[in-house]
């Protein structure tokens, strides 16, 4: 009950073929009580007619040509696989047992021996014949069976095949969908090695390329409504655009039909060579939702003579059931004879796969014409695996023809001996199918490598509407093997996508960080799946997509964009901004103050105010109070080395002469207020605390803290720092002191001075003398204290510049409290108030009491 085609009168050597006709088997309800029959096949498929047509047509013009097999003729045998395992499996069956029966006795064919076989058309059918006819070594080559798993060459020892393993076209489909950015996408597998197989390589390839598969569903092989319906569904929810489908037309045109039924647009499909050029799925109708789709298929080709060939068949020509049920289907009518056949031979399954068929009463009339019908069989312009088939018969006629035109002595077995074309083995002749190389007509030289592939070619196609009336293909690139890989071109302009803006869809799960942020891993999803995520202060991204922050180099600091480093702003006080100027103002203000008193007194140095102080003492003391003023403008300024060792030694020389000079001042005030008690009291003899005196005190205090200085410079001598710590948008450039100790112990003598001064003045301030120098001195000191103290704290809290700033306000309020205490009463008495500046007033009393 083989379907099949055999024609082997006269000729020496078959050719089996196995063939879907159909599409399927009919599940028919065997009982056990009935010897089991093999099952019934539907739906007629025009397209592997064409394939058979075209073995026919091959063996034909082999027979015709005089230099491959000139003496002797080929034949064919074709069994119909219908598209299951079971068939196949029988019919190859069949093929070993030469009988119509499934008992293996080997190679007794119908009249003449049997070559080889070509088939089974899909993969799984072809693994499960291979195993079958690689345990006799016979040699099997492959049209349309392209799994990856036929390479081997240890399960499936005698298969060769004429179509490229998909492990060039998965490759293929993960380039594809790097190269269009894709980084999330859906995949639909037929549920055989095929679809399987093709799938599991294409996720392999794509995830090293970081690419995230949305979803995997598997089609069902017997159609089942819900679970085409959770697909459709499938691919409504899910986010991405782009998905892959491996799978045969056959399989997968259900789906299409409930996708049809939907309005799921803006997905593109990446087709697998199976479905790429189907009439079966590329309906006009689908184009709403699979126009754009892009697909891999293998090379085509022309075949001269070959169209004349298929239409050149008709039911009065062969008494072949195909052919007849062919015309049928194609025409939609009844041929007679076959009607007459199904009404006298009432079996039930007759009836039941008769009205499966659908048989329409309409009588043929032979006279029907194939230009009046647009069919699958005769479409010639996607010749693909037509071709395949083909190469695949001339594949075999040339090995046999090398087999033949071996010469006894130079043979390839042992002892050099040669195989004869009418009685060889079969590993004979896999032998030379496996070393056998030949040009076809197309220039396309066919030879196979150590797993009895071909190079993988494929065209890359897109469905577009032609004229709007027609789907065609448009080729918009290729994907060649080349030496060390594959080539992957892509001609950008020609492709049409179905999206609505007509650009290159996008499918990804997340869009890509720009810049400035980093990925952020979302717990138990995918790595295409990320969330952005801001880049700390101080860090950086300057790549799409990156995966973590740079921290920026030391001396930079992030933009607010967060994608660059910039320099960071080197802060000081500088001479040319408000607060700087101010200070310098206020600086040289006070040291010109302190000049103008100077200026005074030498003009009023014959009155009796300035002639009552010694005169080298008060000019040391502005000479001193000139030169703290002035330091605090060491302080303004880009801190170098040399102003870094300046200003903090000169304010402490500055001060301790000036403090050392009052001091020398208010001692002789407090020896002249024990000399006015103890006059009172025992009427002995003055202390006489000459000038001289109180210069030695002035200069052994400025001589001390000369020492401090020196050896602090020497020691640890204070450099300039750039603070990175304290600020991260900026580097602070300050003085770095050195040793706090030397610094402590300059500025400490300069308190101890004070001290003394504050002491000393404080216990002669009732002194009636002097109009009250000793108290303002007293207040004086209390200033200078008060500054200080409150200096402290607020240096400890400020930052940057504006620590310098407020050393700047304690040095200058010092210095101007010091200069109005000593003076400014001074100054009032000589410019105000003359007629107190008299001896009696000012001097005369000190005078009277040292007399
Ligand atoms: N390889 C598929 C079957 C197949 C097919 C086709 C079926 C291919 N191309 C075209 C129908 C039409 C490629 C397999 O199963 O290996």
């Amino acid at each position: 009950d083989l379907h099949g085609f055999v024609e082997s009168k006269n000729h020496e050597l078959i050719i089996g073929g196995m063939f879907p006709f159909h599409f399927r088997t009919i599940l028919n309800n065997d009982t056990d009580m009935e010897e089991p029959k093999s099952p019934k096949c539907e739906g007629f498929n025009f397209r592997a007619l064409r394939w058979t047509r075209a073995m026919m047509f091959a063996i034909d013009e082999v027979n015709k040509r005089r230099d491959i097999l000139p003496r002797i003729t080929l034949g064919y045998q074709i069994f119909d696989t219908c598209f299951t395992i079971s068939k196949s499996v029988e019919a190859t069956l069949s093929f070993l047992t030469g009988q119509n029966e499934t008992h293996p006795n080997f190679r007794c064919s119908a009249g003449a021996p049997l070559a080889a076989v070509i088939g089974a058309g899909g993969s799984a059918l072809s693994i499960a014949t291979a195993r079958i006819l690689g345990l006799y070594y016979f040699p099997q080559v492959g049209y349309a069976s392209s799994c990856s798993v036929l390479s081997d060459k240890f399960q499936f020892p005698s298969f060769l095949r004429t179509i490229p393993s998909d492990q060039a076209q998965s490759k293929g489909f993960a380039e594809l969908v790097t190269y269009f950015g894709w980084t999330w996408v859906g995949t639909i597998a037929a549920d055989d090695d095929y679809g399987k197989y093709g799938i599991k390589v294409f996720k392999e390839e794509v995830e090293k390329n970081g690419v995230c598969i949305a979803f995997s569903e598997t089609l069902p092989r017997i159609y089942n409504k819900e679970t085409i319906d959770t697909i459709v569904k499938t691919i409504r929810t899910s986010s991405a655009n782009v998905i892959v489908i491996f799978s045969s037309d056959i399989d997968l045109s259900a789906l299409m039909e409930a996708l049809a039924e939907t309005n799921i647009t803006g997905k593109t499909y990446i087709a697998s060579e199976a479905w790429t050029t189907s009439a079966l799925i590329a309906k006009p109708q689908y184009f709403s939702f699979l126009g754009g789709t892009i697909g891999f298929a293998i090379r085509r080709a022309d075949i001269p003579g070959f169209e004349q060939f298929l239409l050149d068949i008709h039911p009065e020509h062969g008494t072949d059931d195909l052919v007849y049920e062919f015309w049928e289907e194609a025409f939609n009518c009844t041929w007679p004879t076959q009607r007459a056949a199904f009404y006298t031979n009432i079996s039930i399954e007759a009836i039941v796969a008769g009205r499966r068929r659908n048989i329409s009463p309409r009588l043929c009339t032979g006279q029907e014409k194939f230009k009046d019908i647009l069919n699958t069989y005769t479409d010639v312009s996607e010749l693909r695996i037509t071709y395949s088939v083909y190469k695949s018969i001339y594949t075999i006629a040339n090995a046999l023809h090398d087999l033949d035109i071996c010469v006894p002595g130079k043979g390839p077995f042992p002892g050099g001996a040669c195989a004869n074309l009418l009685d060889f083995e079969p590993w004979q002749l896999m032998y030379y199918l496996k070393n056998t190389k030949f040009t076809v007509f197309t220039n396309e030289s066919i030879k196979f490598d150590e797993s009895g592939d071909v190079e993988g070619n494929y065209d890359i196609l897109n469905w577009q509407w032609r004229n709007n009336e027609t789907l065609s293909f448009i080729k918009m690139g290729h994907y060649k093997s080349k030496t060390g890989g594959f080539d992957l071109k892509i001609d950008n302009s020609s492709i049409f996508w179905n999206t609505p803006n007509g650009l290159p869809p996008v499918s990804v799960c997340s869009n890509s960080c720009i810049p400035g942020t980093r990925k952020g891993i979302r717990q138990g999803e995918p790595v295409c799946c990320f969330d952005c995520i801001n880049c700390a202060e101080g860090e950086i991204t300057n790549e799409t997509d990156a995966r973590e922050c740079i921290q920026c180099p030391p001396d930079f600091w992030s933009n607010a964009h967060r994608n660059e480093c910039v320099l960071k702003e080197v802060e000081f006080l500088a001479t040319d901004e408000a607060l700087g100027i101010t200070l310098i103002f206020l600086a040289v203000f006070g040291a010109s103050l302190v000049i103008a008193f100077t200026v005074i007194y030498i003009m009023y140095r014959e009155t009796a105010l300035v002639k009552a102080n010694d005169r080298s003492l008060s000019f040391l003391i502005q000479v001193s109070l000139v030169c703290t003023f002035m330091t605090s403008i060491l302080f303004v300024g880009k801190p170098e080395a040399w102003s870094c060792m300046a200003r903090q030694t000169t304010l402490a020389l500055g001060f301790s002469l000036c403090l050392s000079c009052i001091l020398g001042k208010t001692i002789v005030l407090m020896l002249a207020k024990r000399a006015a008690k103890l006059k009172k009291a025992e009427k002995t003899s003055s202390i006489n605390f000459t000038p001289m005196y109180q210069k030695i005190v002035a200069v052994t205090g400025l001589v001390i803290e000369v020492g401090i200085c020196t050896a602090y410079l020497i020691l640890t001598p204070p450099w300039v720092y750039k603070n990175m710590e304290s600020q991260n948008i900026k580097i602070i450039l300050e003085c770095n002191e050195g040793s706090i100790e030397f610094l402590c112990s300059m500025f400490g003598f300069d308190v101890f001075l004070a001290i003394l001064c504050f002491i000393t003045a404080f216990v002669a301030r009732k002194l009636p003398d002097n109009f009250n120098e000793a108290k303002f001195i007293t207040f004086g000191m209390l200033v200078f204290f008060i500054v200080w103290i409150s200096f402290v704290p607020a240096y400890l809290s400020t930052r940057g510049k504006f620590k310098v700033a407020v050393e700047i306000f304690a040095i200058l309020a010092s210095s101007f409290g010091l200069l109005g205490c000593i003076y400014v009463p001074k100054g009032y008495i000589i410019l105000i108030k003359p007629e107190r500046n008299t001896e009696e007033i000012v001097g005369g009393k000190a005078a009277t009491n040292d007399k």
